[in-house]
Parts: C-alpha cells; sequence; structure tokens
C-alpha cells in the first residue's frame, strides 16, 4: 500500500476568492452573483440565506439544461414501457435518444422502448402550418406498431411558438384507441428557469394521469415507493438488491426502471420514501394529501447514509422482525464496505473535491467523501431552490415569481374512496418523538463545514477560476465541465452520467466509489498534461480590448 505524499494545502481565504470570482463581471451581474455564491456559516437558529431558482443572465455559460429536458429526459425518460414521443425537430429529439444514463431491464414482458427516439421530426412546414396533423400521424403509427399502455407527447420550444394543441390531440387518440392512454406535456424548452421546471410539468402530468388509475390489490410486505431515484448506472437495482433483501416492497419507483403499472398501484404503498427532494418532494405531499401515504427524506449514497434510511424505514413499519432483518443485512454488508474503505483511506484522506451537479447530489455525495476523508471545499446545485440549500423550513417565505407562476400547481383534495391514512396522529407522533422526521429535509447548508463556499447555477467561466484558485484534488460535474476541468490539470468525475461507472449507490455502490475515486485522486497524469502550444506558442495575439 503507498500512501499519498503530505501536500502543501493550497491556502486560501473564501472572501477573497468570492471577490475574485465577482471580479470581471459588470456591476450589476455581480451584484446578482453575490447573492447567489454564499459563504458557509453557522448562524443561531438559521442558516445564511441564498439567491437560488433565478434566470441565468444572458452571455453566461450557464451549466443548466431546459424544462424540457427535465421532463422528458428526467422524469419520463427512465420509463420502459410508455412509449415517449417528442412533438419538435430532431435536434431537440437526439437528446431523447438515452443520452442520460438510465438503466432498466426489460421484465417479463419485454415491453421496452427506451433505446428508441420517437421524434415527429418538425420540418420548416410544419412550423409554418401546424403540426398537429403530424403529431396525430405519428401517434397512431407508435400505436399501430407497438401497442403500448401508454403515449405521452412532450412539446419542444416551436411547439409553444406555434400553439399546436397537443393536449387536443392527446385527449382525441386516447377516446379513438380505448385501450392505450395518451397525454401530454407542455414542457417547452422555455418554460421554466432551468430543468427544475419540467420535473414539477412532467409530475403533475403523471400524477393526473396514471398514479392511482389501478386498484387491484398487490402483494408484498412493507409497501412503500421509492420517489426521486433515476437509475443512473444502476443504482436502482443496488437500491432495489438491498430492499428485497430486507424484506421491503418496492411498489413503484418514480421513475428508475420504472413501468406504468408501477405508477398506476403506488398509492397502495404505505410510505413513501424521498431520495431526490429537488425534483419530486411535491409529488410526495400530493399523495399524502389524496391518499393517506407519509413521507420521509432518504438517501442511498454513502453506506453509512444507507444504513440509517433503512432503519428509518424499518422504525416507521415498527414491526420487530424487519427491524431485525435490516440490522442482520447492515451487518452482512458492512464488513465488504469497510474493508474497501479501510484500503483506501491512508490515498485518500486530507483530499479535497468540489461538487456541481443538478439538484440532490451536490449534497448526497458529500457523504460518501466523507467516508473516504475528503473534505466537500465547495458545491453548489444548477437549479435546486432555497429549501434545498437551507431545509424546508424557507418554504413558506419563499416568493411566488413570474417565473414559478409559470408552472401549475395542482389543487390535490384527499380522495373520496380511497384515502386512508396510515398511521394515526398519536402514531405519527410518537415516531416522531422516537427521531423519525416526516416532510423534512435540512438541505445541503447545515452538512457543510464553515467557511466553504456554496454557489447556485455556477457557471464555465467561475468553475475554471475556482479550480485554479482552490486547487481540489477532484472536481465533479458533468459533460460541459469534463474536459474544460481536466485541461486544467485537475481530475474530473462525472456525477450527472457517472462516466462509464457506476452504480454508485447502496453498499456495493460505495466499494465501487472509493475505488473510483481512490484511482482519479491520486493519477498524477492530468497535471502532466501540457498541450504543445502552452510551451511553444507560434502565434500570440491579444483582445482589442486588452
Ligand atoms: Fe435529482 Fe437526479 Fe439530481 Fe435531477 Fe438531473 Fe440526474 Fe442531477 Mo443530472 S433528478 S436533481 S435533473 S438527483 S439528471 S438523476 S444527475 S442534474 S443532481
Amino acid at each position: 500500500m503507498t500512501t499519498a505524499p503530505e501536500k502543501k494545502p493550497v491556502q486560501w481565504d473564501p472572501t477573497d476568492i468570492k471577490a475574485e470570482l465577482l471580479k470581471k463581471y459588470p456591476p450589476k451581474v455581480a451584484r446578482k452573483r453575490a447573492r447567489q455564491i454564499l459563504i458557509n456559516e453557522a448562524l443561531e437558529n438559521d442558516t445564511p440565506e441564498i439567491l437560488a431558482n433565478v434566470r441565468t443572465i444572458p452571455g453566461i455559460i450557464t451549466m443548466r439544461g431546459c424544462t424540457y429536458a427535465g421532463c422528458k429526459g428526467v422524469i419520463l425518460g427512465p420509463t420502459r414501457d410508455i412509449v415517449n414521443l417528442v412533438h419538435g425537430p430532431i435536434g431537440c429529439s437526439f437528446y431523447a435518444w438515452l443520452t442520460r444514463r438510465n438503466q432498466t431491464d426489460a421484465g417479463e414482458d419485454g415491453e421496452q422502448y427506451m433505446n428508441y427516439t420517437f421524434s415527429t421530426d418538425m420540418q420548416d412546414s410544419d412550423i409554418i402550418f401546424g403540426g398537429e396533423k403530424k403529431l396525430e400521424m405519428a401517434i397512431q403509427e407508435a400505436y399501430d406498431t407497438f401497442h403500448p399502455k401508454a403515449i405521452a407527447v412532450f412539446a419542444t420550444c416551436p411547439v409553444g411558438l406555434i400553439g399546436d394543441d397537443i393536449h387536443t390531440v392527446a385527449r382525441k387518440m386516447k377516446e379513438k384507441f380505448g385501450d392505450c392512454n395518451v397525454f401530454a406535456f407542455s414542457c417547452e424548452g422555455y418554460k421554466g428557469v432551468s430543468q427544475s421546471a419540467g420535473h414539477h410539468i412532467a409530475n403533475n402530468q403523471v400524477f393526473r394521469h396514471i398514479v392511482g388509475t389501478n386498484d387491484e390489490p398487490q402483494e408484498g410486505e412493507y409497501r412503500i415507493n421509492l420517489l426521486g431515484e433515476y437509475n443512473i448506472g444502476g443504482d436502482g437495482f443496488e437500491i432495489d438488491r438491498i430492499f428485497k433483501k430486507c424484506g421491503i416492497t418496492n411498489v413503484a419507483t418514480f421513475s428508475g426502471n420504472s413501468t406504468y403499472d408501477q405508477f398506476a398501484t403506488s398509492h397502495q404503498a404505505d410510505l413513501n420514501c424521498v431520495m431526490c427532494h429537488r425534483s419530486i418532494n411535491y409529488v410526495a405531499d400530493m399523495l399524502e394529501t389524496k391518499f393517506g401515504i407519509p413521507w420521509v427524506k432518504v438517501n442511498f449514497i454513502g453506506a453509512e447514509a444507507t444504513a440509517k434510511s433503512l432503519r428509518k424505514i424499518a422504525a416507521y413499519f415498527g414491526d420487530q422482525e424487519l427491524i431485525d432483518r435490516v440490522e442482520k443485512v447492515i451487518e452482512e454488508e458492512m464488513p465488504a464496505v469497510k474493508a474497501a474503505q479501510e484500503d483506501v483511506l491512508p490515498r485518500t484522506s486530507g483530499k479535497t473535491a468540489m461538487i456541481f451537479v443538478g439538484g440532490s447530489r451536490a449534497h448526497h455525495y458529500q457523504e460518501l467523501f466523507k467516508e473516504m476523508g475528503m473534505k466537500t471545499i465547495s458545491a453548489g446545485y444548477e437549479f435546486a431552490h432555497r429549501d434545498d440549500y437551507e431545509g424546508r423550513h424557507v418554504l413558506p417565505k419563499l416568493k411566488v415569481d413570474a417565473d414559478s407562476r409559470n408552472i401549475e400547481e395542482i389543487e390535490v383534495e384527499p380522495d373520496e374512496t380511497r384515502y386512508r391514512p396510515r398511521k394515526t396522529p398519536e402514531e405519527l407522533k410518537a415516531l416522531e418523538e422516537a427521531g423519525l422526521k416526516f416532510k423534512s429535509y435540512e438541505g445541503l447548508l447545515p452538512d457543510m463545514e464553515e467557511g466553504t463556499l456554496v454557489i447556485d447555477d455556477l457557471n464555465q467561466y467561475e468553475a475554471e477560476k475556482l479550480v485554479e484558485l482552490m486547487k481540489p484534488d477532484i472536481f465533479c460535474a458533468g459533460i460541459k465541465e469534463k474536459f474544460s476541468i481536466q485541461k486544467l490539470g485537475i481530475p474530473m468525475k462525472q456525477l450527472h452520467s457517472y462516466d462509464s461507472g457506476g452504480p454508485y449507490a447502496g453498499f456495493k455502490g460505495a466499494i465501487n466509489f472509493y475505488n473510483e475515486i481512490d484511482r482519479l485522486v491520486n493519477s498524477r497524469v492530468w497535471s502532466y498534461m501540457k498541450a504543445p502550444w502552452q510551451e511553444n506558442p507560434q502565434l500570440s495575439g491579444a483582445y482589442v480590448w486588452e
């Protein structure tokens, strides 16, 4: 075993770093960005306030995606037996072609459309004369070819601009077929400030058109739904393996490796476990209001976090048999985790990481880094809201602006026949008193050390500046950042797609992650790299404004 050489710590002061990041901006831009760059501090009764979920300043190269990406790609992308049809030009449709590494199994029925791209391939003439006829024909063709249970239609920007009525077309086709649910999403890319708006549009329609449509009793004890787990790199498979071993029945995952029937029967579960708070917390609320299912926050990223989440589920059901089985599973799984951890620790402890991902992972992955003795010195979300940073207690304080007003909030009432509180208020209270928190998420800030930098909607310029100034041992973000960071000599790990790795969830995932990060932070290759022109410039130039 080799140990890492003592590394000279890079001295930096967060206030200087922040000033340095803002220095190049015009005053107005700097003022806005200053509210999105936060130096973490522990306040007595509160968390510091950050500006989030606001428009990116035009001209800035954001890491964000669009509303269509959040709806079609994130939420509906991993549903295997729904035909997801993009109404729009083929450019947007290309990104429907499994570019996110959602995994699935084809199941016993073999219904699996995830690796197809369904598109209306809009042309100039469709933009001028309208695309509804073409959409109708495309839905018919998909139906004739596959006879799926459901067809979902997604609007891209031009569809909203020319005003195609996709909902009427969907309704008409649903009535015509009789045995295929057809519904549409007004998720034009410009609809919101980021993909977060797309999650909301997607989840609303899934709730409205599918959830609770199948009352056939389901088998299995200790029935839960796992909300906000998308099976990237097989994470969901690993979590399901653990559930199975514990005897917990996962009725529906929203939406990793999911099927139409899982959503349709999800109202029969007795507990909702929320993994990615950002993308789905409102669905948990709606399921509670309509059907009486309580929810708890869980996290299966990190071995300790996994154990803690399993114990939460067991405590909720309160059955000694389940509690014992969960303890036994943890006891069986942990030795391999500990062995891997002990192996990497001498080489990873004391190293530093930066994490800038969408809305949840920048928080969750800090668990894994902690288990490796590494510190996250800067982190942030692309598109999360203030509650994901500061905790849900800020929810009543959030102002509704023009952009959020654009996104429908559906009014949900208790179902007349099927609303059934799973626990009495006294039982819930007793569980709370025993430490099980319902509807609770504290956000990322309390889990980060004082003096760390938390940055919302980080952009290309700031990312490079940050790396240059703070020199982390690893930078985690997405494909758009990958190569620019590596060119700065710092290893880069994609935490959206996992590069080609994973799973990183659960116990086996933790082991995979330790080994992968150990390999990356101890590889010198990036720092040896110099492009030929950096050593021998053949041409030199200057900007006119310099
Ligand atoms: Fe939730 Fe996600 Fe994330 Fe997200 Fe995403 Fe993703 Fe993500 Mo990429 S649902 S917020 S919209 S945990 S695709 S699986 S990795 S940005 S941090």
